[in-house]
């Protein structure tokens, strides 16, 4: 197991020095701020890779490179931006990245109604509602949570959510097919495995389709390209938001599969009537057991790439929402610790 760590490359990115400060961090999962769509320059990976590897850390994961909606809506437009997204995987395996984390969710990517809910020990956390997510509307003045409405207009919005309606899960299930029949192959010839990552929630909101959700739809994206490089990103947070998906057997089954590139582990704390709040990695603040997941991954035998994942905010931090600094190192402690006391006792 490799432990790494998200690093975002912003004006007020976190120090990759304090990164390397974390004893068992050996690398991040990095990205380049191309717009989506776009092919990344493989002068600017170089670049972002020199940039980790002067502080004792390895690039070798990129999260994310994310697929532009008229894939996920199969536009005509669609075979420019694969042929773009080629470009890239081409690019990143070019400067020796293994594994790309990306998504199919449509429209939004992780979902939340709260940013920053207080804990009783004066800790914030993210946190979904179900019953203020009912009532939430994208296309309201007031919506504005997690920084989804700076991509987008409320206009392009509106076409958006509109031209899905004619989509539906069959024709997202179709239009990734179609995606991954034209990518797999090419980024198998660059060495580079392609994560998909679960979505989170894993339900469709606002009326959007959404697919990678529990084991018989994970079962059915893995047939569709039947190879390793069409792989995993086994998110626990998101997968765990729904109590039906068993992620210890989940992860043996498919880490023993081959299918897993890359491990988000973090704890959620479901709550009543599928409203969930985040919480510290210990298994005790939540409702997953971690240890219990680590011990999957320990006797699949997996040496792939793990991250701790969404943080409290703690110690005062202030910054992106579930990815400061300070708890997202104590879970990678945590989980190190775990690795290593599965370690000793079955040496
Ligand atoms: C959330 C992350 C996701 C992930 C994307 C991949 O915290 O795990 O945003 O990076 O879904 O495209």
């Amino acid at each position: 197991m490799k432990m790494i760590f998200r690093w975002y490359p912003e004006a007020n990115a976190i120090d990759l020095g304090y990164i390397r400060q974390i004893p068992g961090v050996t690398g991040i999962a990095g990205e380049i701020s191309a717009g989506v769509g776009q092919v990344w320059d493989l002068e600017d990976i170089l670049r972002l890779k020199n940039q980790v590897e002067k502080y004792g850390l390895v690039l070798e994961v990129i999260e994310s490179v994310k697929v532009h909606e008229d894939i996920k809506l199969g536009r005509e437009t669609r075979d420019l931006y694969i042929s773009n997204y080629i470009e890239t995987i081409k690019n990143l395996g070019r400067a020796g990245i293994k594994v790309v984390c990306y998504d199919f969710m449509p429209v939004f990517d992780w979902m939340r109604t709260e940013l920053e809910r207080p804990l009783p020990d004066g800790s914030a956390v993210l946190a979904y509602d179900e019953e203020i997510m009912r009532k939430m509307d994208p296309l309201r003045e007031d919506f504005g949570l997690c920084d989804w409405e700076t991509v987008y207009s409320r206009e392009e919005l509106a076409i958006l959510l509109k031209a899905y309606e004619g989509v539906g899960q069959e024709g997202l299930w179709r239009n990734l097919e179609y995606f991954l029949k034209a990518v797999i192959p090419e980024a198998k010839k660059a060495g580079v495995r392609m994560a998909m990552h679960p979505d989170d929630p894993c339900w469709p909101i606002f009326g959007l389709p959404r697919i990678i959700t529990c084991e018989e739809n994970i079962d059915r994206f893995l047939a569709i390209v039947d190879s390793p490089y069409n792989a995993l990103t086994f998110c626990t947070g998101s997968l765990g938001c729904s109590g039906a998906n068993d992620l210890p057997r989940l992860i043996k089954k498919y880490a023993s599969m081959d299918r897993i590139a890359f491990g988000h582990v973090r704890n959620v704390k479901r709550l009543f009537g599928g409203s969930f709040e985040e919480s510290a990695h210990y298994s005790r603040a939540g409702s997953l057991d971690m240890a219990e997941i680590m011990k999957a991954y320990f006797e699949s035998g997996y040496e792939g790439y793990i991250r701790p994942d969404h943080g409290r905010r703690i110690w005062g931090e202030k910054g992106g929402a579930g990815y400061g600094l300070y708890d997202r190192a104590l879970g990678a402690m945590y989980l190190s610790g775990i690795w290593e006391a599965l370690k000793k006792v079955n040496q």
